[in-house]
């Protein structure tokens, strides 16, 4: 309500009118900023439909430079993120592929900053919103700079740049209402979705486990990207890369990750910080899927679309090095906020390809900085400096932070004695990798591109059923979350072309039916005066069963490292199953806390002070991995008389979590809906504690889910 009492609505109505800053484009063509009208606003101009887009692009630029500067300072994606230091050992050179210096020299040691990050939510947006996590990596490489700026999905939701700002405005919040942050289950979202089926395999991979994991460090990291690498010969070898955590792949439920949210917003940036912090440093080996070039056109999908992998099944993942990270930065602004990642720095011995995603992240990135770092300095910030000395003839600009001697700023000069000078190829300098082109200058987009449903169908195939029952769950709850049935009705028609049943399913879930067609076309990612028949989705190809390699299912579980494990225990607890207890589990890496009914100390039966970690009623059990109750008379009789312990547990069985109990606790355990689930393969009672310790280290008892699911907590 205005405070002026004389201000009506229809004054607001008049100044809309007068003041030419409103506008809506209702019924209005779409137009660039100087207001000439436009064909198509989905493809990029490209030197051949699968070639590298043209400078000339002016319609690419003025989106892609208005996007990129939309939020000062905060970055427009991927805003919430973590960081941290550590380095980049080879385990096995590559001459045959790469020259570059570390992908040859076993004896070196690289630095690396690495960045993780959710891509939709603002900086202050909680840690476990359902989403692709970002994951870069700098390189402080002995030639140069390279950042390898990727995911922890090995696809994307598009197959051109220019399709970046209408994706990243259809996920963020509502621009009316600035609603729902962090979070994509709302209409715009799933309105564009479901008009632009490319974006289906990725977002059936956010609708997996894989968009809430349970840790920074059990993700895996992928440069999504065709990439090239060059020998020494010149000779170009296709790549992807891959990251693989030593720790496995994990995740938590949607429920969990809801509770989270609420009871520790930072849960991943904590956990990293502090896993670092007690000297557990996470890993990640890097891996190489290589193709010679004469294989290019060996596949059934198109190497340069961005929204297909390789199945390692097909093209085995060499690994070639391992990353640690074992520094927590200093100054969170300094360092992770001010870190710029380009995906064009890269180093002699890689080089890009023609992904037309990619060739628009090469001119998005720096871009991107110039505003939000304030310049083209921005490689001057401590954590941007290259750890090998530059020199060049650019010159000033906001916040030069160097003194450049001398007289001569251009090349060619002889009063600067011709430095700084050329390098030749044979003293390490970059070259392009000379790839043939002979094309028609065409804004369109490749038809080898147009099969959109094969792959999220393998992806589906590949999971285990409790992978599947969870995609389903997440599907139903995103459209269960849009009001309108028409985007609803269209994405189970998408969903339906993925697998049939899982349509049904979340159909049901919805109240809705699998509708039998819907109007066409439904690819709007085209030109205007596109042949439409040609960009519809092709027909569904199974050329490849299963691939096991994208399950949850088939990762590692024998780790146990910081995994946190809550004990509960009051006064008078038995000491003599707690000592074996931790001895056993902390000699592994996990982290035990002690939670009891009030904060401070408790004694246990051997009269011992002990510090408690956190009261109950400041804690929650979705924070933790496991739980241990001890025994003793005095310190069970103390905790049945807390109702929140009851909740504790119930969650923890609820969540399908591994679970301990010694001599009395067992009364505690009888109170809770634990009595049910006792013949339960992670639920241990007076058992040995390398049980307990494979319980933890399999993560979860995903066969105890269905009749957990009727727990009420
Ligand atoms: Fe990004 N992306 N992106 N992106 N992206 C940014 O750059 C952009 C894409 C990724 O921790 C921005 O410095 C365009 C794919 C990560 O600092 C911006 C396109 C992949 C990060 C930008 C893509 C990514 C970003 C925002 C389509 C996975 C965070 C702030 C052509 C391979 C890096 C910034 C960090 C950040 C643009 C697509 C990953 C605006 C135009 C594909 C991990 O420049």
């Amino acid at each position: 309500m205005s405070k002026n009492k004389n201000f009506t609505a229809k004054d607001s109505k008049k100044i809309e009118k007068l003041q030419p800053f409103y506008t809506d484009s209702k019924e209005q063509p779409l137009t660039t900023n100087q207001g000439l009208l436009v064909n198509d606003t989905n493809n990029s101009l490209k030197a051949g439909e699968r070639g590298s887009t043209l400078l000339e692009d002016f319609l690419l630029r003025e989106k892609i430079t208005s996007f990129d500067h939309e939020r000062i300072p905060e970055r427009i994606v991927h805003a919430r993120g973590s960081g941290a230091h550590g380095y980049f050992e080879l385990t096995k050179a590559i001459p045959q592929y790469s020259k570059a210096g570390i992908f040859n020299d076993t004896g070196r040691k690289t630095s690396v900053f690495v960045r993780f990050s959710t891509v939709a939510g603002s900086k202050g947006s909680p840690d476990l919103a359902r989403d692709v996590r970002g994951f870069a990596v700098k390189f402080y490489t002995e030639e140069g700079t390279w950042d390898l700026v990727g995911n922890n999905m090995p696809i994307f939701f598009i197959q051109d740049a220019m399709k970046f700002p209408d994706l990243v405005h259809s996920v963020k919040p509502e621009p009316n209402r600035e609603i729902p942050q962090a979070a994509s289950a709302h209409d715009t979202f799933y309105d564009f979705i479901s008009r632009t089926p490319e974006t289906l395999h990725n977002q059936i991979w956010a609708m997996s486990d894989r968009a809430i994991p349970r840790s920074f460090r059990m993700m895996e990291g992928f440069g999504i990207h065709t990439f090239r690498l060059i020998n020494k010969k010149g000779e170009g070898h296709f790549v992807k890369f891959h990251w693989k955590p030593l720790l496995g792949i994990h995740s938590v439920t949607w429920e969990e990750a809801v509770k989270i949210n609420g009871a520790d917003a930072d849960f991943h940036r904590r956990d990293l910080w502090d896993a670092i912090d007690a000297g557990h440093f996470p890993q990640w080996e890097l891996g190489m899927q290589i193709v010679p070039e004469k294989d290019e056109h060996k596949y059934d999908f198109d190497l340069l679309d961005p929204t297909k992998l390789i199945p390692e099944e097909m093209v085995a993942v060499t690994i070639v090095g391992k990353m640690t990270l074992n520094r927590n930065p200093e100054n969170f602004f300094a360092e992770t906020e001010q870190v710029a990642f380009l995906p064009g720095h890269i180093i002699p011995g890689i080089d890009f390809t023609n992904d037309p995603l990619l060739q628009g992240r090469l001119f998005s990135y720096r871009d991107t900085q110039l505003s939000r770092l304030g310049g083209p300095n921005f490689h001057q910030i401590p954590i941007n400096r290259p750890v090998v000395n530059t020199h060049n003839n650019q010159r000033d600009g906001h916040m030069q932070m160097e003194i450049p001697k001398g007289q001569t700023a251009y090349f060619p000069n002889s009063l600067g004695m011709g430095c700084p000078h050329l390098s030749k190829i044979s003293e390490g300098a970059f070259n392009h990798y000379e790839e043939r082109i002979d094309a028609k200058k065409i804004r369109s987009r490749s038809a080898s591109f147009s099969d959109h449903f094969s792959q999220p169908a393998l992806f589906y195939r590949s999971l285990a059923a409790w992978e599947q029952d969870h995609v389903a769950e997440a599907y139903t709850f995103e459209l269960g979350k849009c009001t309108e049935d028409s985007i609803k009705e269209r994405m189970l028609w998408m969903i339906a072309q993925i697998d049939e049943d899982l349509s049904k399913k979340v159909a049901k879930g919805l109240g809705l039916k699998v509708p039998k067609s819907i109007e066409k076309p439904i690819n709007q990612a085209i030109g205007a005066d596109a042949d439409k028949s040609k960009f519809e989705p092709g027909p569904k190809k199974n050329y490849l069963d299963k691939s096991p390699a994208l399950s949850q299912a088939n990762t590692k579980f024998d780790s146990i490292a910081f995994r946190q494990i809550a004990i509960l225990a009051a006064d008078g607890f038995s000491m003599k199953n707690y000592r074996a207890v931790k001895e056993q589990l902390e000699s592994d890496g996990a982290i035990l806390k002690i939670i009891a009914p009030t904060g401070g100390t408790i004694m246990c039966d051997e009269n011992m002070e002990h510090k408690v970690d956190a009261s109950i009623t400041t804690t929650e059990s979705v924070l933790f991995d496991a739980v241990y109750i001890p025994g003793g008379k005095k310190s069970i009789k103390k905790l049945i008389e807390e109702p929140k312990y009851i909740k504790f547990i119930n969650e923890t069985l609820k969540y399908c979590k591994a679970i301990s109990i010694d001599g009395e606790g067992e009364e505690l355990f009888n109170q809770t809906a634990g009595k049910d689930f006792k013949d339960d393969k992670a639920v241990l009672i007076n058992k040995n504690v390398a049980a307990f310790k494979k319980a933890i280290a399999e993560h979860r008892n995903w066969d105890r889910r269905k009749k957990a699911e009727k727990i009420p907590v």
